[in-house]
């Protein structure tokens, strides 16, 4: 009991171990508050403060946030508490906050059975009966190790498909995210009986921008109106930059009287007041011509394949948009 009690008290106080992290990692101790075997309970209570804190099992879930997400678990079982431990090991992976953590379960004695199942469950490693305290700080340096790097990879690639989807002078989606969530918005607005309204919006005579100011003061304007759209829009709506000056708009749960509403008020704030063209001096006034077509609510036994309503309802809203070109621009056509 002496070895388990020094060991646990060395192997949470990180004297050396942790000195490799930048950022101090954050160790949560959870048992229950009913834990049965002593020798835990003692050597628990003095574990040393810092980075290392201590939780009842069963409030840790409710009150873990974002600022407090723990790097690593130590889920300490009792025998008899077999069941309900485990169950706490599959709340954590489901927990947003603590999904990533590294888990390791330490069992009061060896079990088979019980270890198998921890691993099974995610437990990053299992420590069982009398152990090494040395040993002990190693697995959790190597559990956090582990756990630091997934984090990384896991916001690289986050970066890397947020990169993917988006257009990097405004910001907005661009077309490989639009086309997909496009065929979903129609999706969901055919299996729940609802319409839902596509624009194409375009700038009128953009090229005059280009060669008038020069290709800086075009992307500043383009930067503007892409704010200015998405400003208008709700949260819902869907924008994205989908061609040089020309912008794919999608609206759910939207009538045609609504859409033609929606479509006026960004007609209207892209031409009201001039745009700043930065360093010279300079404001221009843009107008926007908008094609509209509505997602139809379609009989489901005679519906089309998504990709062909997709294409269709491109096809007529970019004629639209050629009709409101040809009718003088600066307006709607629907
Ligand atoms: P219309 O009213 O008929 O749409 O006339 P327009 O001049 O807007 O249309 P056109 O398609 O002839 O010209 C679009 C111009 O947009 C041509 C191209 O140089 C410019 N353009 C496309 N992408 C960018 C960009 O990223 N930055 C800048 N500055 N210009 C761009
Ligand atoms: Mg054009
Ligand atoms: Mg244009
Ligand atoms: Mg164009």
């Amino acid at each position: 009991e002496s070895h388990l009690r020094s060991g646990t008290s060395r192997a949470l106080g990180f004297a050396e171990a942790p000195q490799e992290f930048v950022t101090p990692p954050r160790i949560c101790i959870l048992t229950d508050p009913t834990l049965h075997n002593p020798a835990w309970r003692h050597s628990l209570q003095a574990a040393p403060q810092g980075a290392v804190s201590q939780h009842d099992s069963r409030s840790f879930l409710r009150d873990v946030t974002a600022d407090n997400a723990p790097d690593l678990c130590l889920l300490v079982l009792d025998r008899s508490l077999s069941s309900p431990g485990l169950r706490l090991l599959s709340e954590l992976r489901a927990h947003p906050e603590t999904r990533h953590a590294a888990v390791i379960v330490i069992l009061p004695e060896p079990d088979n059975h019980m270890a198998a199942d921890a691993l099974d469950l995610g437990a990053g490693d299992v420590v069982a009966g009398l152990f090494d305290p040395a040993e002990l700080d190693l697995r959790i340096a190597s559990q956090i190790r582990r756990k630091r790097m997934a984090d990384q990879l896991r916001s690289t690639l986050r970066d890397g498909m947020r990169a993917a989807v988006t257009d990097p002078l405004t910001g907005l989606y661009n077309r490989r995210y639009a086309l997909p969530h496009l065929m979903r918005m129609a999706e969901h607005a055919t299996r729940n009986g609802r319409r839902f309204a596509v624009m194409l919006a375009d700038l009128d005579h953009f090229k005059r921008i280009n060669d008038l100011y020069g290709h800086a003061a075009g992307d500043a304007v383009l930067v503007e109106v892409a704010q200015r759209l998405r400003a208008n829009l709700r949260a819902v709506d869907l924008i994205a930059r989908i061609g040089g000056e020309e912008f794919l708009i999608a609206l759910p749960d939207t009538n045609k009287t609504e859409a033609r509403v929606a479509a006026r008020r960004l007609c209207r704030m892209i031409s009201q007041d001039p745009i700043d063209v930065p360093g010279q001096d300079l404001a221009v006034t843009m107008t926007v011509s908008i094609g509209v077509a509505m997602g139809h609510r379609p009989q489901p036994q005679l519906s089309d394949p998504l990709p062909l309503i997709i294409e269709r309802l491109l096809d007529r809203a970019d004629r639209a948009l050629y009709g409101a070109k040809a009718c003088g621009r600066n307006q709607v056509t629907i």
